[in-house]
């Protein structure tokens, strides 16, 4: 048997690709080394910020559109809610160049896309922030972007519902089971794994992290770097209300490099927040995956204490997860350096899973037919 399509590694991209790959034909498999959804990769924890005006770069405000669609009929077809519209507040200086995800003028250019395309916003000073959110300490210096539509998706859900789609559209899934190699051979591509060998006229490498394996016979071999981030949930000592979803947007504060969420996990589950580092690069295999007192010491004195009111210093549960780096903070999306019939995807620079619905929906137009009607230039390799 030869499948049209393998996906390998089930995370954010790669169930999405999954997902809109069992739509057009059920001849498929998906492959993951792990059980998703699982800690070890960059799709856990609870939430994701998504929003449409891209401080990124514009070009990935379709992606970000279409993502909210597909949103939209995963929750239709499974009956879960995924998406949590809550707005999202982005703050900083006005005409601030820091950057965010290695993107200089971060909120500069946030607000050009959403002029651009149009996407509903409100610029708020900061007289009008302190009014209206009472739980952030702001800077006499500081602007308000606050968009509308902006929330929060639940990563473990959104893999769990498209892997779930797929598996019902009559994909094949094989968990807990390792990819060891692929090479070419004649049309198609053998894919060995530690338990299988597998024939498939596409093969798709969605591993995130995993990546850089994928490249290390090839020129690009050095070109992703791997940072562990750390995300925590600290306690909320005031009362827990304004800081809950419909009281609390989803928030980046560019210029003081802190992110987070209103509170979800019910009152004592804390309120999630994080910084983001770039300083120290890893590998999925070597990473702590443990939080020390001192780091959480040290990001409540530096980014929580500062920035917000009512929040103690109590850390009530921490998780760590990765980000893997493109030199500019964008995505690939393209074929593989040597094989022609390999797609790679998911280096996501920190701020992929808004986007990977839809590049799920490209993986799956590119392994088909091809081609897609989504301009993926800026996300070419070569
Ligand atoms: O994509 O909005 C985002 C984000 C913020 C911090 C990490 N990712």
């Amino acid at each position: 048997m030869i499948f049209d399509a393998i996906v390998v590694g089930l995370g954010a991209v790669g169930s999405a690709t999954l997902y809109q790959l069992s739509n057009q034909t059920s001849n498929v498999l998906g492959i993951d080394q792990f059980d998703p959804p699982h800690t070890l990769g960059s799709t856990h924890s609870d939430s994701r910020i998504t929003r449409q005006a891209i401080g990124e770069g514009a070009y990935f405000v379709p992606l970000a559109l279409r993502s909210y669609e597909i949103w939209q009929e995963l929750e239709q077809r499974s009956g879960e809610q995924l998406f949590t519209v809550t707005g999202g507040l982005f703050v900083g200086k006005e005409h601030s160049t820091m950057q965010t995800h290695n993107k200089p003028g971060w909120l500069t250019t946030t607000i050009q896309a959403a002029e651009q395309f149009g996407i509903a916003h409100q610029l708020l000073d900061v007289a009008t922030l302190r009014q209206r959110f009472p739980q952030f300490r702001f800077l006499d210096s500081d602007v308000g972007y606050f968009e509308e539509m902006a929330g929060f998706l639940q990563p473990e859900k959104c893999v769990s519902v498209q892997l779930a789609q797929a598996r019902q559209n009559g994909a094949a899934l094989r968990i807990n089971e390792r990819m060891l190699s692929f090479e070419t051979v004649g049309e198609y591509i053998r894919v060995q794994t530690d338990q299988a060998m597998y024939r498939t006229r596409k093969l798709i490498l969605t591993t995130g992290s995993w990546l850089t394996e994928s490249l290390r016979n090839t020129p690009y071999r050095d070109l992703l770097k791997v940072y562990r981030q750390v995300q925590y949930w600290f306690d909320i000592q005031d009362d827990y209300e304004p800081y809950t979803p419909g009281h609390m947007p989803v928030y980046i504060l560019s210029d003081r490099d802190v992110y987070g969420f209103p509170a979800i996990g019910g009152a004592g589950g804390g309120i999630k927040m994080a910084t983001e580092q770039y300083v120290h690069s890893t590998t999925p295999d070597d990473v702590t995956r443990e939080v020390s007192q001192t780091e959480i010491k040290q990001m409540y004195e530096q980014y929580v204490a500062p920035n917000f009111v009512g929040i103690g210093p109590t850390c009530i549960k921490s998780a760590v997860c990765l980000y893997t780096m493109t030199p500019n903070g964008d995505f690939i999306i393209d074929q593989h350096p040597v094989y022609s019939n390999v797609l790679l995807a998911s280096a996501c620079s920190g701020h992929g899973f808004k986007h990977s619905a839809a590049v799920g929906q490209i993986l799956a137009e590119l392994a088909l037919h091809g081609q897609t009607n989504f301009d993926i230039r800026p996300f070419q390799l070569l």
